[in-house]
């Protein structure tokens, strides 16, 4: 078996344009296990990333044991990542959460669900039932429970409470994506689809460091530069990644600066004409605004803003803009970054204005990152309507309250659904009182953690948290109700690529552990919820009803998922929305024909201004008669929230390893993956150690005007003038007396894009400085 530690992508199989991707076959077997001492293997797909790698999982005397890829499924090939063949192992540490706990006398005790769902149900009702009804609820949830569980919670949300408040952590990961979807096509769908890595000719990744972070997705990418005719490669990233390396050109750009560069990037494409005239004239919107507003960033000026050379400014230019076959990834370097929905916007301009969409190998991936963000957005557990629907649209509101048989007016829509920003805002001045999160440890991911961790002790808010362990949330809520995860309970979520996964239960739940699914069911039968005409308003009892009633709910809109069923789920391959009664297939490209999801009856949005985030009306949008067309958004570069100065004089970001998930609720209890990173660290470039006087293994200081932390130093990786932190590391597994922080949320600020309202993770202020030597 190889060490995939020391080489997260395996081994290579090369393989050439318009070629299938051969079959690699990935397994991984706890407790020296052969494949023939399994008891059953069990239809899956991995969690820890939005890849959608297939797998199956082992299970041997009741409990998990390894995972095998799937070679018959198209987005993996058999293959796995490290996150996939060691996480597992999470699922049967002895710390997971077994039985509810409530707050008594100020401590966490242990409970029974009949007394904690009775809490929260005596608290929702009083809440509800008093004055400011709905409006003191708050839900928050994630991008890793099941479709079904996500459009059961958006019924009882909207139809149940009828509350605005709900999102996702997906505001964090992928409101981004959607929002410049929306914008630039208007409905969210990835357009492309990931055989675009077998066709294409060139490859540009916009902040994306797929290498570490879709695996998977990088080895298909290695494989086609590996074999005959591969692709060309650009990367765009402040630090020195393996994608960086790998690339033929790389451009450190400051961060915050993605703007300015694509727009130089789209004024050189028009003005050397490698832009096609003819699709721009038949299939856009806004082509002399965008001339208008790019013809400001000459090469020499981008190159002063992002600091990088003109020349390479030109060769990217020319990379991009004379491929014949054009792949763009789009990731958090953008997205969490300065006008991240403008910056992504972009992307997509400089794919319309070459024609690049809806072919073989001309493909983008405005991307995901957990690996059900999708399912949160499509069934509108996030701040979206079920259906990628319009909130703004008084018909699609209409269509909502026809399905659940409700008043429409019961379903919110006055303004559009509460940002996650939003929410803990509103929990901080006290008009939300009750705050139900699952799925996600806010007190680590969230922007400036000491105010987070003040919002959520707060005695006047009643924080629930469903999760699968004690996390640094847990400890500070009401309630905690222990969930059932993947591999435990029944489910189907999708990829990047539209692709569709079932999962199915392998093992029982430790304990008294619930699915999510069932936790919601529960909250909603206690609770009472009734239609209009007075039965109950949610009926189903399994995933599968769900999965049915969700397909209803998808009907006729881009992600139908009418022609799917769990069992055609089952055997072979994941199928691709939509996926009808004329497409019973699935959907390998979106707008192959040119023709996008613009008509305002159809669309998710009537848009915003990309600059001030300012709503156009529907009499707006309508007047500007679409068509079908796509939009092209121009906006001006401007410096970002929080730039340097000489009290804090280097520019943060943040991100993450290969082997660490998040707040490492799972990999941190994995042993391979732990030990591979057991610890936070800052990386710096060699200029701005020497002018600290830090070198290789120190221990340093990082303050921000919110916060500090102390970690170990590592030189290079990382331009000059911006040092870098992964986010993964709270206090958990660190001695609780010392509890020295740690989590680069300390440091973050509070400030998001205007359009899709996702926080600036990517760009604070700090100074460092050295608090002992290596070894002292
Ligand atoms: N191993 C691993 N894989 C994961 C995850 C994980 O936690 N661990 N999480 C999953 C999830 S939810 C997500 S969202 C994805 C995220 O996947 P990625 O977006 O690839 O990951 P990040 O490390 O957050 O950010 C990518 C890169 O952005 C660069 N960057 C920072 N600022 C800027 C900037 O201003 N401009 C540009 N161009 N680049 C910048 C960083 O240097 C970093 O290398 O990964 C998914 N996969
Ligand atoms: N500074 C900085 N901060 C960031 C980022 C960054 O790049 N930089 N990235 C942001 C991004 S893109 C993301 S996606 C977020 C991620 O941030 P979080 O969502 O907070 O991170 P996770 O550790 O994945 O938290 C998921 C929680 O759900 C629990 N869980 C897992 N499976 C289940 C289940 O089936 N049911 C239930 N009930 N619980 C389950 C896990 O134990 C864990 O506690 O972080 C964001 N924060
Ligand atoms: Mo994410």
């Amino acid at each position: 078996m190889v060490d995939r530690i020391a080489d997260p992508w395996g081994p290579r199989t090369p393989y050439g344009p318009g070629e299938p991707w051969p079959e690699r076959v990935d397994l991984f077997l706890g407790g020296g296990l052969a494949e023939d001492d399994v008891d059953g293997w069990y239809q899956s797909a991995s969690i820890l990333h939005s890849n959608g790698d297939a797998m199956d999982i082992a299970v041997k005397d009741g409990r998990i044991a390894g995972v095998r890829g799937r070679a018959a499924d198209r987005i993996n090939r058999g293959r796995l990542d490290p996150k996939d063949l060691y996480g597992w192992q999470a699922n049967n540490s002895p710390d997971r959460l077994t039985r509810p706990l409530v707050r008594e006398g100020g401590r966490l005790v242990e409970s029974d669900w009949d007394t904690a769902m009775g809490r929260i149900t005596a608290r929702s009702r009083e809440l509800l039932d008093g004055p400011g009804g709905w409006g003191h609820f708050g839900f928050y949830t994630s991008g890793q429970l099941f479709l079904e569980e996500y459009y059961t919670l958006g019924v009882i949300g909207k139809a149940g409470i009828g509350t605005p408040h709900m999102d996702g952590n997906t505001r964090l990961c992928t409101a981004t994506a959607a929002a410049s979807m929306k914008a630039s096509f208007g409905t969210d769908g990835q357009p492309g689809s990931y055989t675009d890595v077998d066709h294409c000719d060139a490859i540009a990744l916009w902040g994306h460091n797929v290498a570490e972070t879709q695996t998977v997705l990088w080895m298909r990418m290695l494989d086609r530069r590996r074999g005959p005719n591969p692709p060309a490669m650009l990367a765009v990233d402040p630090r020195l990644t393996p994608v960086a390396r790998e690339a033929d050109l790389h451009l450190a750009v400051r961060a915050g600066t993605n703007l300015a560069l694509l727009n130089g990037l789209l004024r050189e494409i028009v003005r050397r004409g490698w832009y096609d005239e003819r699709y721009v004239a038949a299939h856009t919107i806004g082509f002399d605004e965008l001339c208008r507003v790019t013809d400001g960033y000459p090469p020499a000026r981008v190159a002063e803003i992002c600091d990088v050379p003109a020349a390479d400014v030109e060769r990217a230019a020319e990379l991009v803009g004379t491929s014949g076959r054009l792949l763009s990834t789009v990731l958090q370097g953008f997205y969490q970054s300065n006008q991240a929905t403008a910056a992504a916007c972009a992307v997509n301009n400089l794919h319309l204005l070459r024609g690049m969409i809806g072919r073989p190998g001309a493909g983008i991936y405005q991307m995901n990152g957990q690996p059900t963000a999708q399912n949160a957005r499509e069934c509108g557990a996030d701040g979206d309507l079920p259906g990628l629907r319009n909130w703004d649209n008084e018909r699609h509101i209409r269509q909502l309250a026809e399905l659940w048989n409700v008043e429409p007016d019961t379903i919110p829509h006055w303004a559009p659904p509460t940002h996650a920003m939003q929410i803990f805002r509103y929990a901080e001045q006290g008009s939300i009182k009750l705050l139900w999160i699952s799925a996600t440890n806010p007190a680590v991911s969230l922007p400036e953690l000491a105010r987070i961790r003040r919002i959520l002790a707060a005695p006047e808010l009643f924080v629930v948290v469903q999760d699968l362990f004690l996390t640094e949330t847990a400890e500070l809520a009401d309630v905690v109700l222990p969930a059932a995860t993947w591999g435990e309970k029944r489910g189907t979520f999708t990829s990047v690529d539209r692709t569709v996964h079932l999962s199915e239960k392998a093992v029982e739940p430790p304990g008294e552990a619930r699915p999510d699914l069932d936790i919601f069911l529960d909250y909603a039968r206690r609770m009472d919820f009734r239609d209009r005409d007075g039965n109950p308003l949610i009926t189903w009892r399994t995933p599968e009803d769900v999965f049915e009633a969700w397909k209803e709910c998808s009907r006729g809109r881009p992600c139908d998922y009418t022609g799917i069923t769990y069992d055609r789920l089952r055997g072979g391959s994941g199928i691709q929305w939509p996926c009808d009664e004329r497409r019973p297939e699935g959907t390998e490209r979106l707008y192959t024909d040119g023709v996008f999801s613009t008509d305002p009856d159809y669309c998710e949005t009537y848009g915003h201004d990309l600059a001030t985030g300012a709503e156009f009306t529907e009499r707006e949008y309508r007047a500007r008669e679409p068509g079908g067309r796509a939009f092209l958004h121009a906006a001006a570069y401007q410096p970002s929230a929080e730039v340097t100065s000489d009290e804090y004089p280097l520019l943060l970001t943040t991100g993450r390893t290969v082997y660490q998930f998040h707040t490492r609720t799972k990999t941190g209890r994995a042993p391979q993956l732990n030990d591979a990173a057991p610890d936070a660290w800052i990386e710096l470039h060699a200029d701005d150690a020497a002018r600290y006087g830090i070198a290789d293994g120190d221990l340093v200081g990082v303050a921000s005007p919110r916060g500090a932390i102390e970690v170990t130093a590592r030189i290079g990786r990382v331009r000059p003038g911006v040092v870098f932190v992964p986010f993964h590391y709270g206090y958990f597994d660190v001695d609780p007396a010392g509890r020295t922080p740690r989590a680069a949320n300390e440091l973050t600020v509070t400030a998001w894009d205007p359009v899709s309202k996702q926080p600036l993770f990517k760009t604070a202020a700090v100074r460092v400085a050295r608090l002992s030597r290596n070894g002292d």
